[in-house]
């Protein structure tokens, strides 16, 4: 049954490869649109290379959301061809307009119509073939399935790398990123093993486990007095490490690691002929994360491209930053906490260090067990006229009937705003003197989704 939705997604990446290619054969430039997070790079990274790798031209842009303001800019341009990734699905009627012949590998859900019927867009969308885009696959994983008929089984580690991005790893992957990771493991292009994934293996240890976030350990993760404490107490030399700790030790201190969360012992997946940087997938993705956070996109892209070595340490350095922001803004929510409603709690921050991470910071005060995880965290940053919002909750919520991304996206729509997003993870943006009403209806929408 699943297998023969995937059968059909990838039927329609194949509509999307024969017109790529159609341009490809008249040598016209490819215009890629993609997000500037870490799956939106991936993406455009995996249209890209292909691209090159078919001897084509691409012009890329990286950017936050595809605002009218956009679009409008789009409709100037003379290209042949539009690549949107990441992005476009609630958008087809417009990119239908635009001057050339566009194609959205997306996966987000929409409630516009599915935008079948524009004759110069090919829309691929799990959504649209009754699969799980939150869940199963990301925007570079469906951005893998419109090349793949080029026999690009060396980008499905990227593919793969998105996924991550947008944490679709949760007990392994499901779905069409499993399909990926299978074909990407035949092929030898990714490997897994078991292995401790704490954030460095070469820094001091309670530095690398106060900076392991993914996956998060309560009561260490961010801070780094309590990471010293617990390897105190249980009597590994804090200030070592990893690697030079006698192979007794490191299973001692695995050991009490997987007591507090045992996902800290779990498959790792790797790329065994990448950089060594970039080797571990999901470090990958962090790192992309990171130069999206710091609003360095080409960096990320570069990085994407194999255009290397200033870009992978830029890269790296951003992510040791990101962490230690990360650290700050954990320490402010433990002492600080959220605001409850009946069935939201609101984060609201006016520092600029803060706003950058909200929604990461929401997902961790969960994870940490520094916020209630029984109701969705929507944190608030206030910026000038407007406040960008971020939601987070947990996969149990959305099994009791918690949608994010249709909750901001209603109660957005309703103070002349604009939101959406998936189940698990959602953002907006809404006018400040809306605020207090905003929080008012979304507290109420998830009120009626749990009920
Ligand atoms: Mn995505």
């Amino acid at each position: 049954m699943t297998h023969k939705k995937q059968h059909y997604l990838l039927n329609r990446a194949e509509e999307a490869n024969v017109l790529l290619k159609e341009h490809l054969d008249q040598d016209h430039v490819v215009r890629v649109i993609s997000h500037n997070d870490s799956d939106g790079i991936s993406a455009a990274g995996v249209i890209c290379n292909a691209i090159s790798q078919e001897g084509g031209k691409f012009h890329v842009t990286l950017v936050p959301r595809l605002q009218d303001k956009v679009l409008d800019r789009l409709s100037q341009e003379k290209y042949k061809i539009f690549f949107f990734c990441d992005m476009g699905s609630g958008y087809v009627e417009r990119i239908g307009r635009l001057n050339g012949q566009s194609i959205i590998a997306d996966h987000h859900q929409t409630m516009d119509s599915t935008g079948d019927d524009e004759e110069t867009v090919v829309h691929v969308n799990p959504h649209l073939f009754g699969l799980d885009g939150t869940q199963d696959v990301s925007a570079s994983g469906v951005t893998y399935l419109t090349v793949k008929t080029f026999n690009k089984v060396e980008l499905a580690g990227l593919a793969l790398v998105g996924a991550f991005g947008d944490m679709q790893y949760a007990n392994g992957f499901t779905g069409v990123n499993e399909t990926i990771l299978s074909e990407a493991t035949e092929a030898g292009v990714v490997e897994e093993h078991e292995d401790l994934k704490i954030s460095s293996k070469t820094e001091p240890l309670y530095k690398a486990l106060a900076h392991t976030f993914q996956p998060a350990i309560p009561g260490i993760s961010g801070n780094l007095e309590k990471s010293q404490a617990f390897l105190e107490k249980i009597g590994i030399s804090y200030g070592i490490k990893f690697t030079d700790l006698a192979n007794e030790e490191k299973d001692f201190l695995t050991e009490h690691l997987t007591r507090i969360n045992p996902k800290i012992f779990d498959t790792v997946y790797s790329m065994p002929q990448e950089n060594p940087a970039l080797r571990n997938l999901e470090k990958y993705s962090e790192i992309l994360d990171a130069c999206g956070k710091n609003k360095k996109y080409s960096v990320g892209l570069s990085i994407c491209l194999g255009e290397r070595d200033s870009a992978i340490a830029e890269g790296v350095e951003y992510l040791s930053k990101y962490q230690e922001s990360l650290i700050k803004g954990i320490r402010w929510i433990s002492r600080e906490g959220s605001q409850e409603m009946d069935y939201v709690q609101y984060l609201y921050t006016e520092d600029k260090g803060n706003k950058k991470i909200m929604g990461t910071l929401a997902s961790l005060g969960i994870e940490l067990e520094i916020l209630n995880p029984q109701k969705p965290v929507i944190t608030l940053s206030r910026m000038h006229q407007d406040v960008k919002v971020s939601g987070r909750t947990t996969l149990e919520m959305t099994q009791k009937g918690v949608n994010l991304g249709f909750a901001l996206e209603q109660a957005a729509k309703s103070f002349n705003g604009a939101g959406g997003g998936h189940n698990i993870a959602a953002g907006a943006m809404v006018p400040y003197k809306e605020l207090e009403n905003f929080k008012n209806l979304v507290n109420d929408i998830v009120g009626s989704q749990v009920s």
